[in-house]
């Protein structure tokens, strides 16, 4: 994992958009944020990431296969999606098995993206009510767990109005204070 605040140049959303020189963010700054993270080697993943799902209530999971293959015809439509800037009404917890993309965080109050890189053995958890996106980087796959408490709320709710006044937006703002 790679953090650090992005450049905002327009262009392809798959290249790096680090800043020359890059501007890293620390996991002090994402914990701040509420952004939690792991790192657990891929090879033998298995008991550990038990262990923390355990620890944290994730009672559920399947698995996501971003990719031309993977999604098919769906892939154009997923691809514009997960970039729409973005936030759930619960917790994004991916652990990376395969392949490598870019999550992209709102700071607040500052309003500026942090990019955060992800590699296998990555474990991010994104919390319920910050605005959010995600891309693919130039490799253009990856695969990753999609872990869950309960039933899955992967409703996205594009920024807007409404989702300034979202329960779950105001209540995060409250707790990162
Ligand atoms: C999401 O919800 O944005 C995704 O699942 C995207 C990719 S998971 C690595
Ligand atoms: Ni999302």
């Amino acid at each position: 994992m790679r953090a650090y605040y992005y450049d905002n140049v327009p262009g392809d959303q798959r290249l790096p958009h680090d800043y020359i020189p890059s501007r890293p963010v620390s996991l002090e700054k994402l914990a701040s944020l509420g952004v939690k993270f792991w790192t657990i080697p891929v090879e033998g993943y298995e008991a550990e990431v038990d262990r923390i799902a355990e620890k944290e209530g994730y009672r559920n999971r399947d698995t996501i296969n971003v990719s031309k293959e993977g999604l098919g015809e769906l892939y154009e439509t997923k691809i514009k999606g997960f970039f729409e800037e973005h936030m759930h009404e619960d917790e994004e917890i991916r652990y990376i098995l395969s392949g490598s993309g870019f999550f992209d965080v709102r700071e607040s109050p500052s309003d500026e993206w942090i990019r955060i890189g992800v590699e296998p053995g990555d474990l991010l958890v994104i919390p319920e009510g910050i605005y959010h996106r995600f891309t693919l980087d130039e490799a253009n796959n990856i695969k990753a767990l999609r872990l869950f408490k309960d039933e899955p709320k992967w409703i996205p709710y594009n920024r807007s109005v409404d989702t300034d006044a979202n329960p779950h937006r105001l209540e995060y703002l409250k707790s990162i204070g």
